[in-house]
């Protein structure tokens, strides 16, 4: 197949799952067409089936705000026609799909007809797209998109929930490829953070206001009274100031490290004991799905899909939006029992293994193969 992808090119999320589908689809010889303002993250390789196309912004000097849904729209149109595309898979719904829907309907009119796939990720749905300011557009795109998929159980409720939706929405959860999240020895890498053998924990986002990183910084500091450890701090966003300022001022900043943005995350992860999230709300939690692949349980709120992945009792602890007494309780019962740690870290492993990429690609496959066959039976 020729499938186009729109995508945000950040860390973020919704960015990550985009090219590592894309990635594995690449890889059984789909011809993948990525289309973002810049190179994706993750999209640093070569692979004769991946192109990418810039959507390059052209501001005019009346603009005070570029109209960027516009320029996807036309930039769609001509990707579209010039490489023959099946179909067009866009990734979080402001502004993709609704730049998807504007591009299919000038198709339309010159005789093309192309199925668009509108994935929904999370924050376009839970946070902005609910918003007054996006919802109408946001119904809009999902009522009228030839398919549409959300990533959790959780979230396919708060679809119907938040907006007027007449569409079926399919479940197609976060995928781990463990060719690359696998736990590997880094000894060496290990002695370097914890010399005396600490515990390490763990917590990886975009640092945004959602992610409640300073209750990481709460919880690290109630455990490190009593449990030698050390923090790693993934990823960078608008709260890292202010969390910096937090762990000086709650006098953990000696055992804290921020590591900025990270290429090689399953490298840290592989020599982490415990991942820690505390999101106020998260539709599934990719990121404690790859510290589960890599043997890592997972200390975290209840909100949103994390349920679907972060098993209670099993694969970790889950408590409510920030209750860090409870989560910091949750973290010392698996730190000072390193048979129960052991248990854990396996089974951890074994849910991760649920969301294989081996399982998930066939399900958006089979979605695609299904609209430009038959678009009638999505
Ligand atoms: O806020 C983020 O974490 C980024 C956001 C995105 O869409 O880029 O992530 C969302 O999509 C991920 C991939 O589907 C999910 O695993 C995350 O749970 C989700 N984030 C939130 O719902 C806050």
């Amino acid at each position: 197949m020729n499938i186009g992808i729109v995508c945000y090119p950040t860390f973020g999320g919704s960015g990550v799952v985009a090219t590592e589908l894309g990635r594995a689809l690449a890889a059984k010889e789909h011809n993948v067409h990525f289309i973002s303002y810049s190179q994706p993250a993750r999209l640093d390789f070569f692979n004769p089936h991946v192109f990418f196309h810039e959507v390059s912004i052209y501001k005019y000097p009346l603009f005070e705000y570029v109209p960027y849904e516009t320029i996807l729209a036309s930039k769609i149109v001509d990707i579209v026609k010039q490489n023959k595309l099946d179909v067009l898979h866009v990734h979080y719904a402001i502004p993709h799909a609704s730049a998807a829907l504007m591009a299919k309907n000038i198709l339309k009119e010159q005789g093309i007809d192309i199925p668009i796939v509108t994935t929904l990720h999370g924050t376009d749905i839970t946070l902005v797209g609910k918003d007054p300011t996006y919802e109408p557009v946001v119904s809009y795109s999902i009522n009228h998109s030839d398919a549409v998929t959300a990533v959790s159980e959780s979230l396919k409720r708060d679809t119907y929930a938040n907006f007027h939706i007449e569409k079926p929405i399919h479940v197609i959860p976060n995928f781990i490829d463990f060719s690359r999240f696998v736990k590997q020895k880094k000894e060496h890498f290990k002695k370097a953070i914890a010399p005396q053998g600490e515990k390490i924990l763990v917590h990886t986002s975009n640092f945004r206001k959602v992610k409640r990183v300073e209750d990481v910084i709460k919880i690290f500091a109630i455990v490190s009274k009593q449990v030698a450890c050390k923090l790693l701090l993934i990823g960078d966003g608008p709260e890292r100031t202010h969390i910096e300022f937090l762990s000086r001022e709650m006098g953990v900043d000696d055992r804290v490290t921020f590591l900025g943005k990270q290429e090689q995350i399953e490298e840290i992860l592989s020599v982490c004991d415990l991942f820690l999230l505390t999101s106020e709300t998260e539709s599934f939690g990719l990121a404690a799905l790859e510290a589960m692949a890599c043997e890592v349980p997972v200390i975290s709120t209840n909100t949103g899909g994390i349920p679907e992945v972060n098993i209670e009792g099993v694969t970790g602890f889950l408590s409510s939006i920030g209750d860090v007494d409870d989560m910091a309780k949750n973290a010392l019962k698996l730190l000072t029992n390193d048979e129960l740690l052991k248990t854990f870290k396996a089974n951890a492993l074994e849910k991760a293994r649920e969301f294989r990429l081996e399982l998930i690609l066939p399900m958006y496959e089979k979605v695609y193969e299904g609209l430009i066959k038959n678009p009638s039976l999505i």
